[in-house]
C-alpha cells in the first residue's frame, strides 16, 4: 500500500491511500475536493472509497462536493452527520480497497460516530497503517466534544493500543510540536518526549510533516497513551487510568503552549 499525504485547510491532513496491486485508491476526509484529484490524476489510479472518520466540517466538508465532481463513489463513514453518506459502518465491519483489507473501528469520544480505519495489506510483510481522525494524534488525543474519559481510554488502550505495534498512524491534524509541549509538561522527565520535541521541531523547520508514528512510538510519549504509568497519574494526582485519563485531557484544555 501507498499512502500520500495531501496538507488541508491550515493544519488538516487528507490521505489519499493506494492498492498499488489494483491500482485502486481511497480517500480519507477529503475536505477539498479539488486536490484530492489532482493527486489521484498525478498517480494515475481509479478512486472508488471515501473514508470518513466523523462529521465535523473540516474533516467531511468536502464530500457533497467530491461526489458531485465524482460520481460512483462509495461513501463510509459512522454517523448520519456525515455528507453523502452512501454505506453507514460500525465496529469491526470490513471493506476492501482493490487487494486492502480495511477495517472499521468505533471509536467514540470526539465525536459519538467516530470511526478509525485499519488497513492491512493480505500476505504481505509490511505494517498496517490506521487512519485516526480526531482520536489519535501524534502524542495528544482530540477533544472529548461527544464523549467520556472511559470512551477515550477504551479507544486509545484498549482499541487502538491492541493494533500491532508496528502500525503507522495517519492521523487528522498537524498538532505535534504543541501535543509535546504538553507531554512535556506532564512527563519533563521522558526522553522519548524530548527527542521527539527536537525532531518534530526540525521537521517543521524543513517544512516536512510529522506523520507518521507508530502505535509502539505513542505509547513512549504520548500521555493520553500513558495514563497507566505512574508518573502520569502522579501529576494528574489521581491513582486510576481513565480518572488520569479525564484530568490530563481538562488539563490541556486551558494548557497555554509555551514559545520553545
Ligand atoms: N488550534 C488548536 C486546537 C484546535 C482544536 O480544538 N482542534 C480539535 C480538532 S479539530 C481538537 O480536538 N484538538 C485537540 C487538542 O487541542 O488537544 C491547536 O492547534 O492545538
Ligand atoms: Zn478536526
Amino acid at each position: 500500500m501507498k499512502v500520500e499525504l495531501l496538507p488541508a485547510l491550515t493544519d488538516n491532513y487528507m490521505y489519499l491511500l493506494i492498492d498499488e496491486e489494483t491500482k485502486e485508491a481511497a480517500i480519507v476526509d477529503p475536505v477539498q475536493p479539488q486536490k484530492v484529484l489532482d493527486a489521484v490524476k498525478k498517480h494515475g489510479v481509479k478512486l472508488t472509497t471515501v473514508l470518513t472518520t466523523h462529521h465535523h466540517w473540516d474533516h467531511a466538508g468536502g464530500n457533497e462536493k467530491l461526489v458531485k465532481m465524482e460520481t460512483g463513489l462509495r461513501v463510509y463513514g459512522g454517523d448520519s452527520r456525515v455528507g453523502a453518506l452512501t454505506q453507514k459502518v460500525s465496529h469491526l465491519t470490513t471493506l476492501k480497497v482493490g487487494s486492502l483489507n480495511v477495517k472499521c473501528l468505533c471509536t467514540p469520544c470526539h465525536t459519538s460516530g467516530h470511526i478509525c480505519y485499519y488497513v492491512t495489506k493480505p500476505n504481505s510483510s509490511e505494517p498496517p497503517a490506521v487512519f485516526t481522525g480526531d482520536t489519535l494524534f501524534v502524542a495528544g488525543c482530540g477533544k472529548f466534544f461527544e464523549g467520556t474519559p472511559e470512551e477515550m481510554y477504551r479507544a486509545l488502550i484498549e482499541i487502538l493500543g491492541s493494533l500491532d505495534p508496528e502500525t503507522r498512524v495517519y492521523c487528522g491534524h498537524e498538532y505535534t510540536i504543541n501535543n509535546l509541549k504538553f507531554a512535556r509538561h506532564v512527563e519533563p522527565n521522558n526522553v522519548n518526549i524530548q527527542e521527539k520535541l527536537a525532531w518534530a521541531k526540525a521537521k517543521y523547520d524543513s517544512g516536512e510533516p510529522t506523520i507518521p508514528s507508530t502505535i509502539a512510538e505513542e505509547f513512549t510519549y504520548n500521555p493520553f497513551m500513558r495514563v497507566r504509568e505512574k508518573t502520569v497519574q502522579q501529576h494528574a494526582r489521581e491513582t486510576d487510568p481513565i480518572r488520569t485519563m479525564g484530568a490530563i485531557r481538562k488539563e490541556k484544555d486551558n494548557f497555554r503552549v509555551p514559545k520553545d
